[in-house]
């Protein structure tokens, strides 16, 4: 659902040139410091980018998923690391606040987090825990009016970045399951939070994942989500389905960068006298990136259109998600193929993109997950 157009037209404007002039030509020093400039952090600010999901009675934006996956298409045209700092604030780090906390915890952590003073981390991997979410180890056991946080949580995205941690942690020991297991929001800075060495990562520079340790860490109880222990697992379900959504989107705005730059490069390129654009073997791979690109960004905006109508779009999110990254994957791969020899040489950028969408296919619920999640729902269905 687009509330109005005109509004939506002159965000994506700002964002387009946000990443033309700014974020486009700073890729190469970014991947080379690993470090995203204070100034292009401090200009994602001012564009609103970090209260896109928070509802304008808070501060923010309050976009619908259908103009979320536009603003995602746009930022998806450069690395996306640069995504990845203001994506898990806007995403997985702040909805399970929206979408289950109370009225009081939306009101103390929403308007910091719109306006990127504070950054949200999403912390329910842990070591032992990955794929089985449900399986989590870390223990949160009620003393009073506090609970003790005990546990190691891993590769967190902008853990090292945080002031606030959504975390999932088992509040009922005796119940391994899902049932077992509560949401808080966790402080940074509360005593017994460690945060480890920034992962070494494949690629993704410029965004940062840790391991997140507790010891003995007292959380007091106004920070559990919603008031209720228990349904932890089920917030952390719906905040997954919808980022699901949220990261085909930027799988298809990737891809799209890399069949642009293919694209230019095949134009330019020339072999046996000609560009190599005109042999029909190269036109057969800017073909097939072109119909799958086309396919996912349907895909992605239909599924969003049907969340906004209010629909259940497990099926539809975990489709896009499995489609997108895998179609991502594809594309990174002809693109290299298409730039030959260069596509291995690391000053033409595309070997980074091609390391970089590696991970799409990995996190927020990994190819075999949405499978899964897929198959369940279709057999759920034709068995009711
Ligand atoms: N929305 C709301 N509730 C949901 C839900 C969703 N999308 N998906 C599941 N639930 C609920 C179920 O309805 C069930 O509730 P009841 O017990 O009341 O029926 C509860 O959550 C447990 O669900 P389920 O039985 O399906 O849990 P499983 O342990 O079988 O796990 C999978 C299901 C594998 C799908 C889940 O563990 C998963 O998504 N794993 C991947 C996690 C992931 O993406 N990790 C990436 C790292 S985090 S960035």
């Amino acid at each position: 659902m687009i509330r109005d157009p005109q509004t939506l037209e002159a965000l994506l404007d700002a964002v387009n040139r946000f990443v033309r002039e700014r974020l486009v030509p700073a890729e190469a020093l970014v991947a080379e410091t690993d470090e995203i400039p204070d100034d292009i952090v401090r200009e994602m600010k001012e564009l609103g980018l970090f209260g896109l999901t928070v509802p304008e009675e808070y501060g923010g934006l309050g976009v619908t998923m259908e103009e979320e996956v536009m603003v995602m298409l746009a930022m998806g045209q450069t690395s996306p690391c640069f995504r990845s700092l203001f994506g898990t604030t806007v995403g997985i780090g702040s909805q399970g606040i929206l979408f289950d906390g109370t009225e009081a915890q939306k009101k103390k952590y929403l308007p910091r987090l719109a306006t990127g003073e504070l950054i949200a981390s999403f912390a329910l991997t842990e070591p032992e825990a990955g794929s089985d979410a449900a399986s989590l180890r870390t223990t949160a056991i009620r003393e009073g009016d506090h609970y003790i946080v005990n546990g190691t949580k891993r590769f967190i995205t902008n853990a090292p970045h945080a002031g606030i941690f959504t975390l999932m942690a088992r509040t009922n020991p005796q119940d391994k399951g899902a049932g077992g297991v509560s949401a808080f929001i966790v402080e940074a800075n509360t005593p017994g939070i460690t945060i480890g060495l920034k992962d070494r990562k494949m690629g993704q520079r410029g965004a940062h994942t840790a391991d997140v340790i507790f010891e003995n860490c007292k959380v007091p109880v106004s920070q559990l989500i919603g008031d209720r222990e228990g349904q932890g697992f089920k917030t952390a379900m719906k905040v997954l389905e919808k980022g699901r959504i949220h990261i085909a989107a930027i799988c298809v705005g990737v891809a799209e960068r890399m069949q642009r730059d293919a694209l230019n490069y095949a134009i330019e390129r020339k072999q046996f006298g000609q560009p190599i654009a005109e042999f029909q073997l190269v036109q057969a791979m800017l073909a097939d990136n072109q119909a799958e690109i086309y396919a996912a960004r349907c895909m992605v905006i239909d599924a969003a259109r049907q969340r906004d109508e209010g629909r259940n779009v497990s099926t539809e999110a975990s489709c896009c998600k499995l489609f997108a990254s895998e179609m991502c994957g594809r594309v990174a791969d002809r693109a290299v193929q298409i730039f030959g020899g260069a596509g291995y040489i690391a000053d033409y950028g595309i070997e980074r993109f091609y390391r970089d969408v590696r991970l799409f296919r990995l996190y927020e619920g990994t190819t075999q997950i949405q499978q899964i999640v897929i198959a369940r729902n279709l057999v759920r269905e034709a068995t009711r």
